[in-house]
């Protein structure tokens, strides 16, 4: 039995893996029903109903593992799993569009079954432990062949789970290529992205953008399945499809996304294009109760995260967004739906892959990472990172500095750059469209030959300079002043 499981799955989890349409088991499934008499269709039909194709699909299962398990003995083995093999294949070969490696996965299934079979009947388990070993079989076959047994079967089951992960993303990703959403790529404003070698783009391209979740597994959505829920306190329940959103006005935004566990200097951050729907107009057509203070979001892994009800309805560009510089969301960065929220830390706003909005209040949520220890609300604090030169040997002259300063949804109103104990100077800025992303910046100093410091400081738009003060990332953000020390030679 266990060999006959493990053949089954090393067939599937190939065909998954080679992104062939149906996995043996659906197509000796389809082949008995092409097999099949129209009349016992019909009656199957009748006594089943819409459960048709999965009763087939449990009958074949079931047959499989019950022909493996009764003809898998020590002699008759080897034929009886050339013989499921040959039915398999012919399955496939009989299939529409069969191609040459369409029999692929029934050549590593029979493969694997064989081989399962010569290792498992090379042990003797039939001797008790402890018993004479008179014909040389040692007492402790009988543990060797449970453990080999266990480890199988265990391979086993997460060799399907792989197979169906490999398959659900292989489905999501056809559909997210298939998307034509009709979102602009962004075009970055003239001077936002200021050309000194070594300063990152001011628009992050996706595979460059920072990932962070709590997923073992990237959730896999299909956009035709999708829906959001609002509810909780509001007039009237609403649930929105991916057509009923595409549907909306669409709205597109620069924002600065920041991860709360970002370092001062880190590089958990980023700038991109987002293509999407207004939050606010939505809750609006929810009707939120006045008493009501925030919105708790659920993504489709269970993750979730209380944001406020005022910045969500306020006039920023809250959004559920679709698209990501252009393209459908990365599947990593939520697709295909997430919260986009200028101002707020990630892990107060940004849900990947939502798929529920619940209106209520602070005081009756427990949100994933409140409950860890981190605080409620999480407004982006002002930072400025140094990102030119690197820490290390520079030239001794004029040096150029650069780097990227951030108070979304405030803006930079200045940045200053300080040389050991000298006076701050004031950098150039690069242009930015409005107050929700990062600022790039840049200066030069003059750097004398030996050792030196350099430090930088924003100040936002309400006249506040970032301060001094080093704080770590628990439990909203850090806060300090990002240096570089520089050998001038
Ligand atoms: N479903 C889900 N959404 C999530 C998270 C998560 O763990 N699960 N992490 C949040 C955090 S902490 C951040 S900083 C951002 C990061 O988004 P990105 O990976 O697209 O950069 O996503 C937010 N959205
Ligand atoms: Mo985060």
């Amino acid at each position: 039995m266990v060999t006959g499981l493990v053949g089954l799955t090393a067939a599937e989890l190939t065909a998954a893996i080679l992104g062939n349409r149906i996995g043996p088991i659906d197509a000796v499934a389809e082949f008995i029903r092409d097999l099949t008499p129209g009349p016992v269709v019909e009656w199957a039909i009748g006594l089943f109903g819409a459960a048709d194709k999965t009763v087939l699909t449990a009958v074949v299962l079931l047959g499989a593992v019950s022909v493996a398990a009764l003809g898998g003995g020590r002699r008759t083995g080897p034929l009886v799993f050339l013989l499921l093999g040959a039915v398999g294949i012919t399955a496939a070969l009989t299939r529409p569009a069969a191609e040459h490696v369409s029999i692929i996965p029934y050549l590593a299934g029979t493969g694997a079954w064989l081989l399962c079979h010569a290792l498992l009947t090379r042990i003797r388990p039939d001797k008790p432990v402890g018993a004479a070993t008179t014909d040389g079989v040692r007492s402790t076959d009988r543990r060797r062949f449970l453990l080999l047994l266990g480890g199988l079967a265990a391979a086993s089951v997460l060799g399907v789970i792989g197979a169906g992960w490999i398959r659900a993303r292989s489905v999501v990703e056809a559909a997210r290529d298939a998307l034509q959403l009709g979102a602009s790529p962004g075009t970055v404003p003239d001077g936002a992205h200021l050309e000194v070698p070594g300063l990152g783009p001011w628009q992050v391209p996706n595979d460059e953008f920072y990932r962070i979740d709590t997923a073992f597994s990237v959730p896999t959505v299909d956009p035709d399945r999708w829906h959001l829920r609002i509810h909780g306190m509001v007039d009237r329940e609403i649930t929105v499809s991916f057509a009923d959103l595409l549907a909306r006005e669409r709205t597109e935004a620069w924002v600065t996304l920041c991860c709360v566990s970002n370092p001062v200097g880190g590089d958990l951050i980023g700038n991109a294009w987002w293509s999407g729907v207004r939050i606010a107009p939505l809750l609006a057509e929810a009707g939120v109760h006045p008493n009501a203070d925030a919105v708790l979001q659920t993504s489709v892994d269970g993750w979730n995260c209380a944001t406020p009800l005022d910045v969500l309805t306020d006039d920023r560009d809250a959004l559920l967004a679709v698209a990501m510089n252009g393209d459908p969301l990365p599947i990593e960065h939520g697709f295909p739906v997430r919260a986009v929220v200028p101002g707020l830390y990630g892990y107060v706003s940004a849900t990947k892959w939502v798929v529920d909005f619940e209106v209520g209040r602070f005081e009756n949520f427990t949100p994933y990472w409140a409950q860890r220890g981190w605080a409620v609300l999480g407004p982006v604090k002002t930072q400025s990172r140094i990102d030119v030169p690197r820490a290390g040997t520079v030239t001794a002259g004029d040096l150029r500095v650069a780097g990227v300063a951030w108070a979304q949804h405030t803006g930079i109103e200045k940045v200053e750059v300080q040389l050991d104990e000298g006076p701050w100077r004031t950098c150039e800025l690069g242009r930015v469209p409005s107050v929700d992303t990062w600022v790039q910046w840049t200066t030069t100093v003059d750097c004398q030959p030996g050792k030196h410091l350099i430090t930088v400081r924003a100040t936002d738009r309400t006249g506040v300079t970032q301060t001094d003060e080093v704080v770590g990332t628990v439990p909203d953000g850090a806060t300090g002043w990002d240096e570089v020390f520089v050998t001038a030679e």
